[in-house]
């Protein structure tokens, strides 16, 4: 007969080897023992003055114009920030802005909002765009809009060259709670994530993100039938989301496990898993080179001092580094032997950068561009 003692070390055993693999992707994915070298990928760039804290940038690459959405450092610090948390001025109104930034002349534009009440809130996150196929100087701009309200999309036209964003829709519904990043596939149809489960700051938030619960999500919005659904689920901190120039691949970070999810478009628009692509460090937000497929993700080799450096309103926390990674097709011999990419770093720097969030690249114009989630934003070279 099997003591009880036997039982209770035998089910403490159990446990341990049951979070043993937990704790050491954990303690990898914060890089408790990563030390990173001096590196100073910020000689290649320049700061492009007069934004701050562009947590999206978007290239429509046919035209050359960059798409920003764009906030403050005393915003996202010390006001207010669903995203994190953040509720300490409720009785301010939030008016962020979007720009546009002609790569050929550096010409940085804030764009106007048309048919949209200035009483209304403006709080932006994640953006997407879509090009009217009948007519490419006409552009559809999806936005994430955390109103005090609640965490809406906003839609805007714009025609390329122009200075305005005229207001067309705006989309809640109780499926999008936690919005973080939307991809549009038309002009009446978009991909959402929703981070986070938990939208109230509390315990269970902090356990859910801590723990690196997968209650995030992908929810699909049609104006059209005016249907909302989620099409992908389990996802730990679903935060960007991108697809390919057809829309008939969606990539989705989850970004505290590290990992890139490929998914493959079905014609009901439900997402099926096709891969999953591990990078090894947290990831932000993700974009994709239209031409040739490859995936361009800002990773966060220290999310501690991340973390602590966004909850310092002085300015005065160390920059955290940052580590700009790059998915391709493994072209290598070994493809055959299960492994179907490569990750490269673009760029790598210790301690210049506030905070980066978003990584876009146009080839054709050798540029890459770096949004901060509370800092400066950044144009550099392609190495
Ligand atoms: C769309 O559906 C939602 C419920 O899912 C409803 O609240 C809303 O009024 C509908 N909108 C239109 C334009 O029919
Ligand atoms: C890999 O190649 C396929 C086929 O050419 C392409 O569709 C896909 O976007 C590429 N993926 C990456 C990550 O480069
Ligand atoms: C636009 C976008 O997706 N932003 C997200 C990038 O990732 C950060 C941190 O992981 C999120 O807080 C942003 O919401």
């Amino acid at each position: 007969m099997v003591s009880l003692s036997v039982k209770i070390l035998t089910f403490i055993v159990i446990l341990i080897s049951l979070f043993f693999p937990f704790l050491r992707e954990t303690a990898q994915l914060i890089g408790i023992f990563r030390t990173i070298p001096a590196y100073d990928g910020h000689k290649n760039c320049e700061v492009i003055s007069g934004t701050e804290a562009c947590e999206d940038i978007v290239i429509h690459h046919p035209s050359g114009y960059a798409f920003m959405a764009c906030s403050s450092h005393l915003e996202r610090t010390a006001q207010y920030w669903p995203p994190l948390g953040l509720y300490n001025k409720m009785n301010f109104q939030p008016r962020n802005q979007v720009w546009s930034y002609n790569i050929e002349t550096s010409e940085l534009s804030p764009l106007t909002l048309k048919n949209f009440p200035e009483t209304t809130d403006f709080s932006l996150h994640g953006l997407g765009i879509y090009e009217e196929t009948a007519d490419p100087t006409k552009l559809y701009l999806f936005l994430v809009n955390h109103r005090r309200s609640g965490s809406v999309i906003e839609v805007f036209e714009h025609t390329i060259g122009t200075k305005e964003l005229s207001h067309r829709e705006t989309v809640s519904h109780e499926l999008i709670v936690t919005p973080n990043d939307v991809v549009p596939v038309s002009s009446n149809e978009f991909y959402v994530t929703n981070d986070l489960g938990y939208k109230e700051p509390g315990i269970m938030r902090e356990f859910e993100i801590y723990t690196r619960r997968p209650w995030g999500n992908v929810v699909f919005h049609s104006s059209i039938t005016n249907t909302t659904a989620i099409v992908a689920g389990n996802i730990a901190y679903a935060n960007g989301i991108a697809s390919n120039w057809d829309h008939t691949r969606l990539y989705v970070a989850s970004g505290i496990n590290g990992k890139i999810i490929i998914f493959e478009r079905r014609s009901d628009n439900r997402l099926i898993e096709i891969e999953n692509v591990n990078c090894g460090i947290v990831i932000d937000n993700i974009s994709v080179d239209e031409e040739t497929g490859e995936i361009y993700a800002a990773g966060i080799p220290k999310p501690l001092m991340i973390a602590k450096y966004f909850k310092d309103t002085t300015r005065k926390a160390p920059k955290p580094p940052v580590q700009i990674l790059k998915v391709s097709n493994n072209t290598a011999e070994d493809k055959y032997l299960g492994k179907k990419y490569t990750i490269s770093t673009v760029l790598e720097d210790s301690g210049h950068f506030a905070g980066i969030s978003i990584a876009a690249v146009d080839k054709k114009r050798n540029t890459l561009f770096l949004g901060s989630i509370l800092g400066e934003n950044w144009k550099c070279k392609l190495p």
